[in-house]
């Protein structure tokens, strides 16, 4: 092998949006893309005798990104990589290994919830030390990087075995190939009561878990059917896939279409579950009934104490501004602090770290804790597993009580897909533009009690992030959250949160659609969302 020098030159765009860099992979493919980028990264956090995770979710292009990256690393002067076979690791497991080894950071290569394949979507981000995705001050400096870069540093010759466990090495540097699973099966064995879900499976208790063709394939059939010794079969779509099989890999009603067919169909097993691309998000669905993202953070808040990992209680918790304020009205009942970041997990980072948030959680399907720094899919079902485990109840029982006890929030996501850029911004802009003048005013029977563009003050280090989205906020807990995607590849896509608040006893069973109805109206008579786009219906709804 040598060592070379590449001459190159800043290429437009590359700049990190809610996670991570995400392009179409031909765009990542192409002539220095990837190395530049991978080489901005590392002139930012400094690579010099450092040891770092990678691993990726197995799309098109994971294992030839593994294999550069690892180059350049050697090039760069790090002294050891932690890889996970075949260059696989879920978000959460490279979240874990990089705390679990006191490494200075992770490299992890997903588009997460969008396609993969040779003209679908491809990814890099950089997560900290402490396991979690870099702040915005981070990506900010490695985005700048990239505008003025004029080389790169990597070796030439053969790839490492990524196949072979154990050690290699490139030049000076480390190469440990490492069990994907393992550890991390280990830490979801140390938080949850096992033996108990374990009695569950033998008595009975039925659940679908798909994988739909991405990551988490090979840690569920390892933990749910191995360790926890749920049925064979229990685990669908296992293998993980370049291309994902051509499902989308998100985990909502639409793109697991199956999954909810057969949970609302006659022969639905006791739970559902599935994940996405990278392993971060989930969906639970019980017999017949459909969880939203947004009542499993409360749910999971509410009963987190009954596993053994969080028996002692919880420090707070933590949402994302656009998710649904069930998790603070549990945060209340429990006497403890509640927090609204911005959209993107980066920003629970701080509470995590300073103790201050235990749980965290957002609409899009994604929750997690403090024994990572990523939300974490797995983790969230075996959560559930042990509540079930514990409570004796079904999935349908255990929400009619919790809405009985708190109210109900109902909550729904119109996502309206690949707007031309333009007709979004303006859009926005005019939304932006009423927003002094709308509290005090009536919209559809309900008066405006505030309007603004979301900011937010990082309680910890005081990093103030701006224009986080609008919120058109009702008296009565009714609201209405509109932003742009930062995560899509083509055009704009615009997210439409939608709230409202149930206090019970009566009105806790309508459909959320029905139930939100004046809101869908007032957003769109206020926002003139169908005017600006010509659309008059989402594309997906959560
Ligand atoms: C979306 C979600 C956000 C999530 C992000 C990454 O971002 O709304 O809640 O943190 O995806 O999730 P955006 O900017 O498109 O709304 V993952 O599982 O794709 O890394
Ligand atoms: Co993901």
């Amino acid at each position: 092998m040598t060592e070379r020098i590449h001459p190159t030159q800043p290429i437009a765009g590359q700049k990190p949006g809610t996670s991570g860099l995400r392009k179409k992979t031909p765009v990542f493919m192409g002539p220095h893309y990837l190395e530049n980028f991978v080489q901005s990264i590392f002139d930012v956090v400094g690579t010099a005798g450092k040891t770092f995770v990678l691993g990726g979710d197995g799309r098109y292009f994971n294992d030839r990104a593994a294999q550069v990256i690892l180059r350049m690393a050697a090039a760069n002067g790090a002294a050891r990589v932690i890889v996970g076979q075949g260059a696989i690791l879920s978000t959460p497991a490279a979240s874990h290994l990089i705390r679990l080894n006191k490494t200075d950071g992770g490299i992890i290569l997903s588009a997460s919830h969008n396609p993969g394949g040779p003209h679908e979507d491809f990814g890099v981000k950089f997560n900290m030390p402490n396991g979690g995705p870099a702040p915005e001050a981070v990506t900010e400096a490695m985005y700048r990087r990239t505008t003025e870069i004029t080389e790169y540093r990597i070796w030439e010759g053969q790839d490492i075995d990524l196949s072979r466990l154990g050690r290699q090495e490139i030049g000076a540097m480390a190469v440990d190939v490492v069990d994907p699973v393992a550890d991390y099966a280990a830490l979801m064995e140390s938080l949850f009561d096992f033996p108990a879900i374990r009695a569950m499976f033998q008595g009975g208790f039925a659940m679908r878990m798909d994988s739909m063709c991405a990551v988490t394939g090979p840690y569920a059939v390892e933990i749910l059917e191995n360790r926890l010794g749920a049925a064979k079969g229990t685990v669908v779509n296992a293998t993980p896939l370049p291309d994902f099989g051509g499902m989308h890999p998100d985990p909502n009603p639409t793109w697991a279409k199956a999954l909810m067919d057969e949970m609302m169909g006659p022969e639905a097993p006791d739970f559902g579950a599935a994940s996405d691309g990278d392993g971060d998000r989930n969906m639970v669905v019980g017999r017949g009934i459909y969880v939203s993202p947004s009542d499993s953070l409360a749910v999971l808040a509410a009963n987190a104490h009954l596993a053994p990992g969080y028996a002692q209680g919880l420090a707070g918790v933590a949402r994302s501004m656009p998710t649904s304020a069930a998790a603070d009205r549990v945060a209340a009942a429990l006497g403890i602090a509640h927090f609204e970041t911005p959209t993107g997990w980066k920003f629970f980072g701080n509470l995590m770290d300073a103790g201050r948030a235990t749980l965290c959680g957002e609409e899009s399907f994604g929750t997690g804790s403090d024994h990572v720094r990523e939300k974490d899919g797995l983790w969230a079902v075996l959560l559930w597993l042990n509540i079930l485990a514990a409570r004796r109840q079904s999935v349908a029982t255990i929400l009619a009580e919790h809405w009985a006890r708190f109210g109900r929030n109902y909550y729904s996501r119109h996502d309206f897909e690949a707007i031309p850029v333009e007709k979004a911004d303006s859009m926005m802009a005019a939304l932006r533009g009423q927003l002094a003048a709308l509290p005090g005013r009536t919209v559809e029977g309900m008066q405006i009690e505030a309007a603004d563009d979301f900011a937010y003050t990082d309680p910890v280090d005081g990093s103030v992030s701006t224009g986080q989205g609008v919120r058109v906020i009702f008296a009565g807990g009714s609201r209405f959250v509109m932003r742009l995607s930062g995560t899509g590849t083509e055009g704009a896509t615009l997210r439409l949160y939608l709230e409202r608040y149930a206090p019970g006893p009566e009105g806790l069973t309508l459909d959320p659609q029905e139930a939100l109805a004046p809101v869908i109206r007032a957003a769109e008579s206020l926002a003139r969302i169908s005017g600006f786009t010509g659309r008059d219906r989402p594309d997906v709804v959560t």
